[in-house]
């Protein structure tokens, strides 16, 4: 089957796939599997095939934002996905939690216009617990900060007039926002698929974004390179469990 906006062919796609918004880093994450393939690059969504530790995976780009990646987590599980991780950037909500640290986001607030069109209010939008579990134990293996939380999903990137409760969501125990978890995780509880995330800091949420924003630092960057390496350490971890041959190392 020939999946229509990322065309690519559903026989080629295994059922692992880590996802990201950008598809230089989706090319960036390719370079560390073997025999990486270029499968197709559609609009904003990139594919590539390859193999992390004998394990066969999809790299994929999703684009800014939910309604644009939501066509891509559609599209991949009705490729036959079971299993996603998004590896992202979130601004956080405290100086606890600076540029250069990794989260990983155990539910989504839902404050974006999309997943409202999917399910009705006071649906959650959570992460799977093995994914979570496998990411959070990937991340904290290697140096650095890393928390395990509530993230908010926002549409709007740069402020209008209307103001985005940063504030209250932070008080309500969030740890940061960005633009898509929310769509990853209410389309995999709809299709049945397994997802979690993961998002590398690289600033503070309720800045004014339009004059501060600098994510080009070598922190993130930092940040970013560990965060795709403990995605791709707990998908191999996720398919071993899957499997039954899972080694416990990284437990
Ligand atoms: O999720 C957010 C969005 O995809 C975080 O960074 C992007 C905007 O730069």
């Amino acid at each position: 089957m020939l999946l229509p906006i990322l065309q690519i062919h559903s026989e080629d796609i295994p059922p692992y796939a880590v996802v990201c918004g950008d598809p230089f880093r989706a090319e960036k994450i390719a370079g560390k599997l073997t025999g990486a393939r270029e499968l197709a690059f559609s609009r904003e969504y990139r594919t590539f095939v390859g193999e992390y530790e004998g394990v066969s995976l999809a790299v994929v780009s999703h684009g800014v934002g939910c309604p644009g990646a939501a066509v891509c987590f559609e599209e991949l599980i009705r490729a036959g996905v079971t299993t996603l991780i998004r590896v992202g950037t979130a601004g956080s909500y405290t100086a606890d939690v600076p540029a250069g640290s990794l989260v990983v986001s155990t539910a989504a607030i839902r404050t974006d216009g999309l997943t409202r069109q999917l399910v009705p209010d006071g649906f959650p939008a959570v992460a799977d617990h093995e994914v979570t579990h496998a990411l959070y134990s990937a991340a904290t293996a290697m140096q650095g900060v890393v928390r395990k939380g509530m993230t908010v999903t926002v549409d709007a990137f740069f402020n209008g007039v209307e103001e985005i409760p940063h504030k209250k969501f932070k008080q309500a125990g969030a740890l940061g926002a960005e633009m898509e978890i929310a769509a990853l995780f209410v389309i995999s509880s709809l299709r049945g698929a397994r997802a979690g995330a993961i998002v590398a800091i690289d600033g503070f949420a309720d800045q004014d974004l339009a004059a501060e924003y600098d994510p080009h630092t070598n922190v993130v960057s930092d940040a970013v390179e560990r965060e795709i390496e403990a995605a791709l350490k707990a998908m191999v971890t996720l398919a071993q469990q899957d499997t039954g041959t899972e080694t416990n190392d990284i437990h």
